[in-house]
């Protein structure tokens, strides 16, 4: 039977973090948490049918709000950088550099969501939480909630609305960390990289876009065809932190695929982009997972959204969100495992 299993993940500021674990006949789950709406935990089978968790994280709450570079959290009101935090004649608060990124400073990932609906049919949970008019520098009194709903087929979707008095910018995302060597067992530079993406966002030194959309075709960013990080790092070292503007039609956002543990992954998304970072050169001292100190790539961040600094660039779409619309965007994961090699008899 589907069932849903609610437990306190820990305290902030004599707030309570609700933990919830959804999990499908087949035996997968998917587990999150009320602060920053944060996708904690995916265990999806291997070929063998060992059942493991395939994102990042952190073992405790206090870690989470410690030092997560954003595992698995709801980034809003905006993903990725807005350069010089300005919009119009709104600023921004500047928490990179010049640059605004990921919401700001203490922004809805990192702050405790209220639980909305826990549908036990449904298999799903939504979270909701209001940005304040003002916060970080945004017009608008922004309601936001996230649903997370698993399927019997080991998909899982993330739909994230917005609702606002005043009119803002909205562009959300999920930014979950992949690993699908099972329980991090490896890192992910043989992993298999396929993107639905002709065309890649090139940025200057700020990584923010400078507004070109460059053809993929005989450059190292071609991944239509898939390769693995491994390959890609060879020619390109720093690896990537890179928006790509999704073919239309595509049939997929991104497909990650582990040839050893033989699991799959397949994003689809109605947003027009996904920001691909490979945690490259990220060595750091913390715990992931509470097993293994961050190493470069240890994970890959695939963050569905509407191309970062939309707002300078006409081309990558309308991110304003005028009073009163109600907004919505759903991003679809699909796990399944690719067919063992037969022996020979
Ligand atoms: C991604 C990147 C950033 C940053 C963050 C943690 O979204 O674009 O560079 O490191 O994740």
């Amino acid at each position: 039977m589907p069932k849903i299993e609610r437990s306190i993940f820990g305290m902030i500021k004599n707030t309570t973090v609700e933990r919830f674990q959804l999990e499908n006949d087949q035996g997968m789950s998917i587990s999150l948490m009320t602060y920053g709406a944060t996708l904690l935990e995916v265990v999806v089978p291997d070929k063998t049918g060992r059942f493991e968790n395939v994102v990042l994280g952190c073992a405790t709450l206090a870690e989470y709000s410690a030092h997560s570079p954003y595992f698995g959290a709801t980034i809003g009101r905006v993903g990725g950088r807005i350069r010089q935090g300005k919009w119009l004649n709104t600023q921004l608060t500047q928490n990179e550099g010049e640059q605004h990124i990921h919401g700001g400073v203490n922004a809805v990932s990192h702050r405790v969501w209220e639980v909305l609906k826990s549908d036990v049919e449904n298999l799903s949970v939504t979270l909701g939480v209001v940005s304040p008019a003002g916060d970080n520098g945004y017009p608008g009194n922004l309601e936001m909630t996230v649903t997370y709903q698993l399927y019997a087929d080991n998909h899982f979707e993330i739909i994230t609305t917005g609702i606002t008095d005043e009119a803002t910018l909205f562009n959300p995302t999920n930014h979950s960390y992949f690993n699908l060597s099972g329980d991090l067992k490896e890192t992910i530079s043989e992993h298999q990289l396929e993107i639905g993406a002709s065309q890649v966002a090139l940025m200057d030194d700020s990584k923010c876009p400078t507004g070109v959309l460059a053809p993929v075709a005989n450059t190292a960013f071609d991944f239509q065809a898939g390769q693995t990080l491994k390959a890609f790092t060879k020619k390109e070292p720093q690896g990537l932190d890179t928006p790509f503007p999704l073919n239309e039609g595509a049939d997929f956002a991104v497909r990650l695929t582990d040839n050893v543990s033989g699991r799959r992954m397949v994003i689809e998304t109605d947003a027009n982009a996904i920001v691909v970072f490979s945690t490259t050169g990220m060595n750091e001292p913390y715990l992931v997972n509470g097993t293994r100190p961050m190493v470069s790539e240890l994970g890959i961040a695939l963050e569905p959204q509407q191309l970062p600094d939309a707002i300078h660039h006409d081309h990558f779409g309308d991110i304003v969100l005028p009073e009163g619309r109600h907004k919505s965007y759903r991003s679809s994961y699909r796990f399944d495992t690719i067919k063992q090699k037969k022996l020979k008899e």
